[in-house]
């Protein structure tokens, strides 16, 4: 699939985007900004369902198309995910990490509304990259739905509504001058207000898996469900991570699952079992 646009344009688009979705992740980076770093992404990523015209497999070409190569896959068997993690074609660019849900591992009735949902998707709409943040390519589902996809799947019910865009971006640490460890950052974003997602402890991994990671809890906003019903539901998050060098001395490039498997809850809207 021939890609127009450059990395640069597809990452200030998805940029964008994640921003008017995501006010606390512009505050992070201006605050950082405004004590004289540069800001480098470590990595992005993308949720979508394993049916319709949106599979994994369909998203993929457009990674591909930019240059991006897989690196290796990953699989969630409580949170019903599998992912791969792709590397960029060039060290200034992030990593990707694509997931999608297992749709059959959901109840009958589960598979229905996102059958449902996917249904509706035109799959003109998939040729174009901007498909990375073309958000909901389907009408509002109603609140009932939503809340009987999170008691399955809380990676469903966020998608049902917030659709394909980036639900994170990932600060790389490593480059950071003031705040060069995940601690140091989390004090940093504490101070701005915002809070850090607990689950698995405030910093996930460690040196000895080569990667650590911390991210916020999702920012909130006001959504529309069918039927009229207004509820704040959780929208996308930022993440903050730090690579360590392996035997050879060769920076750790790929995800750690049992890390990631916590890092999803961000966006969880029940947050009880997130301590
Ligand atoms: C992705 C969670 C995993 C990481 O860096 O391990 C992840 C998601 O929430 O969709 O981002
Ligand atoms: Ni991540």
């Amino acid at each position: 699939m021939p890609s127009e646009m450059s990395l640069e344009q597809f990452f200030a688009r998805l940029w964008d985007d994640y921003t008017a979705m995501t006010p606390q992740a512009s505050r992070i980076h201006d605050a950082l900004v405004a004590d004289g770093e540069t800001i480098v992404n470590d990595h992005v990523a993308f949720r979508t369902f394993d049916r319709g015209p949106i599979r994994l497999a369909d998203l993929e070409p457009h990674l591909l198309a930019l240059g991006y190569t897989r690196l290796e896959p990953y699989d969630f068997e409580a949170k019903k995910l599998r992912a791969w993690g792709y590397l960029p074609p060039r060290d200034d660019q992030p990593r990707v990490f694509l997931s999608e849900l297992k749709c059959d591992e959901l109840s009958a009735p589960a598979q229905a509304i996102i059958d449902d949902l996917v249904a509706q998707i035109d799959p003109a709409r998939i040729a174009s990259p901007e498909v990375m943040w073309a958000g909901r390519l389907w009408e509002a589902p109603s609140w009932e739905a939503y809340n009987t996809l999170a008691e399955e799947s809380e990676y469903a019910a966020w998608l049902s509504i917030i659709g394909l865009r980036a639900n994170h971006f990932t600060i790389s640490v490593n480059q950071l001058r003031h705040t060069p460890t995940l601690a140091s950052l989390l004090e940093k974003v504490e101070s701005l207000g915002l809070s850090i997602n607990t689950s698995g402890g405030r910093i996930k991994g460690s040196s000895e898996v080569l990667l650590e990671q911390s991210s916020t809890l999702a920012d909130r906003m006001p959504f529309t469900f069918a039927g009229g019903r207004v509820e704040e539901i959780p929208t996308c998050y930022y993440e903050f991570a730090r690579r360590y060098p392996d035997a050879e001395g060769r920076l750790y490039q790929g995800f750690v699952a049992a890390s990631a498997d916590r890092i999803f809850e961000s966006t969880d809207v029940r947050r009880e079992h997130a301590v």
